[in-house]
């Protein structure tokens, strides 16, 4: 999973924390006003020193007129105010007001200069917001509230600026200096030090500003925009990651190209830099002219990542590009608002990477993370809406549900309006906001007023929470060749939110004949069939819609490529789900049939564990997935995700109370069988497509591997000793790191005699690459043996790891606590408390990421009695740690109190 928007927070002091007295200040949607003052420009200086920051900052600003006689105030956190001057006037103590986090000054003129300087400590910064230290370099991440812990602002994305930024440092240590905008003057000074000064032409919210410093090395392309501009292109990485841009830098330049094809979007400043740095909350950051990237998105060659991981980089350098328009040029009025810029930047993204690769197999992965994980946090204690109400602690609305319901909800859009009607909405959306800062309703507007369609019903998508779920009945009568569905929708209740009203669906079906051909599609009242597949629209609560000339009972193949993001009702049988498993001809819903299919069985199975009974798997489930297994002509990539089963967690949500061993237990069951039942077959499919000559990430090449490690996935648990031995071969043979790695996860949740040593033999090639290490943890973090979490504990004393570092911590605790389920579930409470511990150790260096752990527990009504008391006594004792964050405090209050 890409974690773009993977977050963590504050640092030394205490400041802006709570005391247990405190109650966090909710923020709520409904209390927005305009800024009191705007500010129209920023000059900012930077002298960087070993044990501390000097920042000046020149502000030019302006009252609002709406907003007269306010006093300014401004925010900051964590500074340590120097000097303040008005209009080149010192300031005396008693004008203004210094507070934990903001400055205030009572008496300001309409039009004025406000001069001030600060001393800030990056060096101790270990929140990773504001301006820090990573490793030998100093990089900044503001979003969404950062900006405010380098110099007092507003702090607010509607308060657009333009920005110029001088930096000064020894520069033996920091020869490279950035900044957004343009490069316009260089010095050297005499004492060893250097200074450069960026402009950046473009007004941007202070969340977009940045800066690096460090020693680094840089690869130079060049772009030519449609209208003929170059554009300079620049990847700054540490000396020794210097051959391991290229994909990078090539992905760069397809994003810039495929945004200028179908958005009609150029690039509008002369130089695009990207930077990439160890210790970063998120995957990247989309810095006006320099992004900052977690190295994990930038970073890769064949032998140290895997095909997701070039996948990865491919969406997520493209992503952080097209924020240029949707996110940069037109920004966010304020935080409720982050789904404008993030649900439409990963639509495009997906858009994107669907075009570059497998865009069957692309829509599946997405639908696949949207159903595994959104639909979980629609269903539980932090459910919001796409578009919050209120919050906390805006950090922990970086969700699922803001960029990948969001991005449902704008692709439901673009096909309702179609390809072309989408593309004049866009069009003018960019026309009618560029350089404003909007809403999701300004958004959806431009989508009305280019189509001319009503979308006011379809707006529930960005208010309400939740999940909706359709209820399907058909109806087929032989004598007047009509065919009828009735669908109802209800949308479960969320916290909050009670009683929703019907939403505005799209309902994408096709109807197959005996043969698997799509029926010409004609309703009732039609003069003709209107093609083969056609959209329903749903709008009321319940809804029948009646198909003629349908000359045989049909088989209904419906929300074909995930069309709206709903739960689907309706009573198919088996031998249904598996002829449209092999013969529907939508490739997503043939995924998705056997997705159902294999979740039916595993339940099923679960069941019968529960009765004490003999788990079965049906000889026809094998024969299936056998005649699936060997139409061999197939999509490789796609055959791979129809032949992979459900995984726990997500077979767990579909239960009304997750039998943690059960779900486990018959999973593995069912693995087993087609393991042994399908052996020679699976054998035969892993030396067919053994890898030859040299890798190369192309969709036919990803696909070929992804099934053969599927096949292999299932041979280990034949446990044969062919089985090991193929798995141990393809270890060996070391031809890139997707298929060693893909062994090695293998080897590594097995008993097999050579698991230690393999482990043993990965480490001692890859201890100096921390990308490749955090691979290493996160393989045994997974294995789901009975020892996994002792060796977990183990693992945080190995000289590799670091709690200061978030990928080491999502790669070992977060892929324990998030990726292992039956481990992390023990019934003996031990993972629960694991994971309280470390979020509490961690909550006083990196908030952010404390809370992103601990969400990983806020399911916890949904399992049985004793383990809810467990987890519910963890997050407790959370919730009376003194001088706990505000991003801690959200999720843990929240995730109690719901439902009490
Ligand atoms: N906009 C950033 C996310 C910032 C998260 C701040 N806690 C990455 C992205 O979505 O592109
Ligand atoms: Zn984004």
């Amino acid at each position: 999973m890409c974690f773009r928007y993977l977050p963590v927070t504050s640092g030394l002091h205490n400041w802006g924390k709570l005391m247990r007295s405190d109650n966090p200040n909710t923020i709520y949607l409904k209390d927005y006003q305009p800024p009191a003052f705007f500010i129209e420009q920023i000059d900012l200086s930077f002298d960087l020193f070993d044990s501390h920051t000097l920042v000046e900052s020149r502000l030019q600003l302006r009252r609002n007129p709406q907003r007269e006689a306010e006093p300014l105030v401004l925010d900051g956190e964590q500074l340590e105010l120097l000097s303040l001057q008005l209009d080149d006037r010192p300031l005396a103590a008693e004008e203004y007001r210094v507070g934990a986090t903001s400055l205030t000054i009572d008496q300001v003129p309409d039009s004025f200069e406000l001069k001030c300087r600060v001393r800030i400590l990056p060096q101790q910064n270990t929140a990773l917001e504001g301006l820090y230290q990573s490793g030998s370099m100093f990089c900044t991440q503001c979003e969404a509230e950062g900006f405010r812990r380098i110099t007092y602002f507003l702090d607010r994305p509607d308060v657009m600026s333009r920005f110029t930024t001088s930096i000064t440092a020894k520069r033996s240590a920091y020869p490279v200096l950035l900044s957004n905008g343009n490069l316009v003057a260089e010095e050297l000074l005499e004492d060893g030090r250097h200074r450069v000064r960026w402009e950046d032409p473009f007004p941007k919210p202070c969340y977009l500003f940045a800066l690096v410093a460090g020693d680094l090395r840089d690869i130079r392309d060049s772009y030519t925009t449609a209208s003929g501009r170059e554009v300079d292109l620049r990847i700054y990485v540490e000396p020794e990651n210097i051959d391991k841009c290229e994909h990078a830098m090539r992905s760069l330049k397809n994003a810039m190209r495929w945004d200028e094809q179908h958005y009609g979007r150029e690039y509008d400043l002369d130089i695009y830099m990207i930077v990439a740095v160890n210790d970063f909350n998120m995957g990247a950051m989309e810095n006006k002219g320099l992004n900052v990237f977690n190295s994990k998105y930038v970073l890769a060659r064949p032998d140290t990542a895997t095909d997701q991981d070039f996948q990865g980089i491919e969406g997520v350098i493209a992503h952080e590009y097209f924020h240029n328009w949707t996110g940069n040029r037109i920004t966010c009025r304020d935080w409720f608002q982050l789904s404008l810029k993030e649900g439409l930047t990963v639509f495009r993204d997906q858009e994107f990477s669907a075009d570059m690769g497998s865009r069957g197999v692309k829509r599946i992965e997405d639908v696949r993370l949207l159903r595994a994980h959104q639909f979980a946090e629609d269903a539980g204690p932090m459910a919001h809406p796409v578009r919050p109400d209120s919050y906390i602690e805006i950090n922990n609305f970086y969700t699922v549900t803001v960029y990948e319901k969001g991005a449902e909800v704008v692709r439901m859009q673009a096909h309702l309006l179609g390809p072309e009607g989408y593309r004049k909405a866009t069009d003018l959306y960019f026309e009618r906001h560029d350089g404003q800062a909007v809403t999701t309703d300004d958004f959806v507007k431009c989508m009305e007023d280019a189509s001319g369609r009503h979308l006011e019903q379809f707006r529930h998508w960005y208010r309400y929470a939740g999940t909706p779920v359709l209820e399907v009945d058909e109806s087929y009568d032989a004598a007047s060749q009509r065919y009828s569905l009735t669908i109802s929708q209800h949308c479960p209740d969320t916290p909050g939110q009670r009683n929703k009203p019907p939403f505005h669906i799209p309902v994408a079906i096709g109807l197959l004949d005996a043969q698997g051909n799509d029926l010409p599609l004609q309703l009732a009242g039609e003069v003709a069939p209107v093609g083969t597949q056609r959209v329903l629209e749903l709008r009321d609560q319940i809804e029948t819609f009646h198909f003629v000339g349908i000359p045989e009972r049909p088989v209904p193949s419906l929300l074909r490529g995930g069309s709206a993001p709903v739960k689907l009702e309706m009573a198919l049988s088996d031998p249904v789900l598996m002829f449209r498993m092999a013969h529907d001809s939508d490739g997503f819903n043939r995924w998705d049939a056997a997705q159902l299919l294999a979740q039916r069985l595993i339940l099923k199975m679960v069941e019968q564990r529960a009765a004490g009974a003999q788990m079965e798997v049906p000889a026809g489930f094998i024969d299936a997935f056998r005649q699936t297994l060997v139409s061999a002509d197939e999509d490789q990539a796609l055959l791979a995700q129809v032949l992979s089963l459900p995984a726990e967690g997500y077979l767990g949500d579909q239960m009304e109370e997750v039998d943690v061993e059960g779900v486990h237990a018959a999973r593995e069951r069912l693995r087993q069988q087609l393991a042994e039942s399908l052996h020679d077959e699976l054998v035969a499919l892993v030396e067919a497509n053994r890898e030859q000559g040299e890798y190369r990430i192309e969709p036919a090449d990803i696909g070929r591997r992804s099934l053969r490690n599927l096949a292999l996935h299932y041979l280990m648990a034949a446990g044969s000793e062919q089985a090991l031995q193929l798995c141990l071969a393809q270890y060996q043979a070391g031809h890139n790191m997707t298929d060693v790695l893909a062994a090695l996860a293998l080897l590594a949740a097995s008993d097999a005699p050579q698991r230690t040593e393999a482990l043993a033999d990965f480490e001692s090639r890859w201890r100096d690459d921390p990308l490749v290490m955090d691979k290493w943890f996160a393989v045994q973090a997974m294995a789901p043996r009975a020892d996994t979490l002792e060796t977990v504990q183990g693992l945080m004393s190995h000289p590799v790891f670091s709690m200061r570092n978030p990928n080491k911590v999502r790669g070992l605790i977060g892929t324990f606590c998030g990726a292992n389920p039956i481990q992390f579930h023990r019934a003996d409470g031990a993972g629960y408390r694991f994971l309280a511990d470390r979020v509490l150790e961690l909550d006083p260096l990196n908030p952010q990421v404390a809370a992103r752990l601990l969400r990983l527990m806020s399911c916890w009504r949904r399992y049985d009695g004793a383990r809810q008391a467990l987890m519910k006594g963890q997050f407790e004792r959370v919730l009376q740690q003194p001088g706990l964050s505000r991003d801690l405090f959200e999720i843990a209050e929240k995730s109690l109190e719901a439902g009490q």
